[in-house]
């Protein structure tokens, strides 16, 4: 799918602005809407939740409503109108002129609908969007069902505490340690095209000794027409180097340069592609990845990952769009000398990856496919109703992504069960892993990112193509005691050293209050997270096969509420706010002696 742009063939309608908002419950909204009376205001985009300071907003459970209206000027007539959501969290249903035209489910991805005949240039309709913030066992990612939540042991057995269990009022009970937020996240858009359109896009690089292949295929529709397909390949400064036609085809950029991870140059060419009256620039990159022994091969060299998770996630906005935070993080992702992230726990808005491509930062792409798991007695592979949804995120993240340089490897999901049912989780994850195979054109390495549980009852890990663990010994086992927590860990390393594969760590991390300090480290402190990663860093170092370090988290975060929760995630190496704690200082240093090849 291909992102909206504006040029001399397409323009765009930004729908960003402050629209009306109403919350709902759980009542479905049916085939025709409206918001009615009362309604207040609210920004697009970005999460409801933290908009107003009111319980209403924050816990909110179901649907809410959001209204405007949409005028297309007259001189777009003629035009092909597209309305496209770039993400609405979770559910959507959307209403023009109070008729249902569209729905969709998942939060984290685009979604578009054909409005050329419904909204017509010279008019103005009225535009509301629905969206539904439940998570339960068919969503993704997964909400618990029952009354057990997620984090606190809420004194089981205990008969008031039963009873109020029962009592309450409904509530998300998210299976995930992040806020829920929910709402229009990302922009709304109005983009047009000519009426014979460029529809796809896909763009797979390849090097040839000193030249530069790229395979192409693009996706025409709409109305006849009979001129052909045109790409050239512009360079960095737009001189045309190569060109091609046809819908298909192959071409080589004689002296190609390429896309390095930085400080190396990132360099970008762009597939100009005209077709009729249309046309689009995509923008790639000439790289390979290869997984190759126990190596992660970037244009045939070994890569070593330094970086972390993350999360969208901000003060006001919550999930929101921000650019600012955007330019803010990878900015921050240099000035610690990290060359990579993974997009936990969710893809994340196109607009990243865009300037990940540009930056040279190397991207791990997540599937919202977190939570699968219900304890030792139910078999979630059995229980849940995910597999077609799951299909269809990965689906629809790949059609997204693919010609994304920055993007190495996917990821189809993080810390589902893999211990209590391993075949079934083996038969689940291991089609997914071939069918994920299938999905990319460029055939990226496949992974999804195990949780600390038997890793030798695990059938799964050992077969994806990257081993990602997420692993908390010295704080949620063995808490505080770094020495057990480093024996551990090697008996640990042990077992995954005989796999034969490439290893890394996906997740570790200690909370760390900013300001809590101690001269003897002990946990909450910084100096504890120090020493958390510096000692378990130590044992890393000392094994060829761990190709990678991504700590837990890039900066602390939002979650529910709960006992083991204060003000949300401390594992951040940079407050919310995004100001270094210790460990900021100190992953800043010891990735600067870490290049980023060569180093296993
Ligand atoms: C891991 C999860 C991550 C959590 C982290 C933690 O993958 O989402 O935030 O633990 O507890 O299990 O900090």
């Amino acid at each position: 799918m291909l992102y909206p742009v504006e040029n001399a063939a397409r323009g765009i309608i930004d729908l960003g602005g402050v629209w009306n908002f109403k919350l709902g419950d759980e009542t479905d909204p049916g085939e025709t809407c409206g918001i009615g009376e009362g309604a207040e205001p609210i920004a697009v985009p970005a999460s409801y939740n933290d908009q107003k300071d009111d319980p209403a907003y924050r816990n909110h459970y179901g649907w809410a409503y959001y209204q405007r209206k949409v005028a297309v000027p007259s001189y777009l007539n003629g035009q092909r109108l597209m309305l496209r959501f770039d993400a609405a969290t979770h559910h959507a249903k959307v209403y023009i002129d109070g008729a249902l035209a569209a729905e969709h489910k998942g939060g984290f991805l685009p979604f578009e609908i054909e409005v050329t005949g419904r909204i017509k240039p010279g008019t103005t309709a009225e535009l509301v969007v629905a969206v539904d913030n439940r998570v339960n066992f068919s969503t993704l990612p997964i909400g618990n069902e029952g009354t057990t939540p997620f984090f606190g042991s809420d004194n089981p057995g205990v008969p008031s505490v039963e009873a109020a269990k029962v009592w309450r009022r409904a509530q998300n009970l998210p299976n995930f340690d992040f806020f829920n937020y929910a709402g229009l996240n990302r922009p709304v858009r109005i983009y047009t095209t000519p009426q014979a359109y460029i529809e796809d896009i896909t763009l797979v690089p390849d090097i040839d000794g000193d030249d530069g292949i790229v395979r192409y295929a693009v996706q025409t529709a709409g109305a006849p027409c009979d001129r052909e397909v045109t790409v050239k390949i512009l360079d960095a400064d737009g001189k045309e180097v190569a060109a091609a036609s046809g819908a298909k085809g192959k071409i080589v950029i004689p002296d190609a340069k390429l896309w390095w991870p930085w400080p190396g140059t990132p360099y970008l060419y762009t597939a100009l592609v005209e077709y009729g009256d249309d046309s689009y620039g995509e923008s790639f990159g000439i790289r390979t990845v290869r997984v190759e022994g126990t190596s992660f091969l970037i244009n045939g060299k070994p890569f070593y990952f330094k970086g972390f998770g993350k999360h969208e996630d901000s003060a006001f906005r919550g999930r929101g769009l921000d650019l600012c935070l955007d330019v803010k993080d990878v900015n921050l992702i240099h000035w610690l000398h990290a060359n990579s992230f993974r997009t936990s726990h969710y893809p994340y808005a196109e607009e990243m990856y865009r300037l990940c491509d540009r930056e040279g930062i190397v991207v791990i792409d997540e599937t919202p496919a977190v939570g699968i798991g219900a304890g030792e007695h139910t078999d979630p592979y059995k229980t849940f109703q995910i597999r077609e949804h799951h299909e269809q995120v990965l689906r629809d993240m790949i059609a997204r992504d693919k010609n994304h340089p920055c993007v190495v490897m996917w990821s189809m999901g993080n810390e589902p069960d893999t211990e209590h049912f391993p075949e079934s989780a083996y038969e689940y994850w291991h089609s997914l892993y071939e069918l994920t195979h299938e999905l990319d054109p460029a055939d990226r390495p496949v992974t999804f990112v195990c949780c600390q549980n038997n890793y030798e009852r695990d059938l799964v890990t050992r077969t994806m193509d990257v081993v990602c663990f997420n692993r908390y010994y010295g704080w949620y086992n063995l808490s505080g005691d770094l020495d057990a927590a480093c024996y551990g860990l090697n008996m640990e390393l042990d077992f995954w050293e005989k796999q034969g594969k490439p290893v890394m760590i996906t997740e570790y991390g200690a909370d760390a209050v900013a300001g809590i300090h101690a001269c003897v480290p002990e946990m909450f402190s910084e100096e504890f997270q120090v020493e958390f990663y510096r000692r378990q860093n130590a044992e890393f170092d000392k094994r060829s096969f761990f190709i990678g370090e991504h700590a837990w988290n890039f900066a602390d975060f939002a979650t529910i509420q709960g006992c083991m929760r204060a003000d949300g995630n401390k594992k951040g190496l940079l407050t919310r706010d995004r100001r270094p704690k210790m460990a900021a200082h100190y992953f800043k240093d010891r990735w600067d002696q870490i290049p980023n090849f060569d180093y296993k």
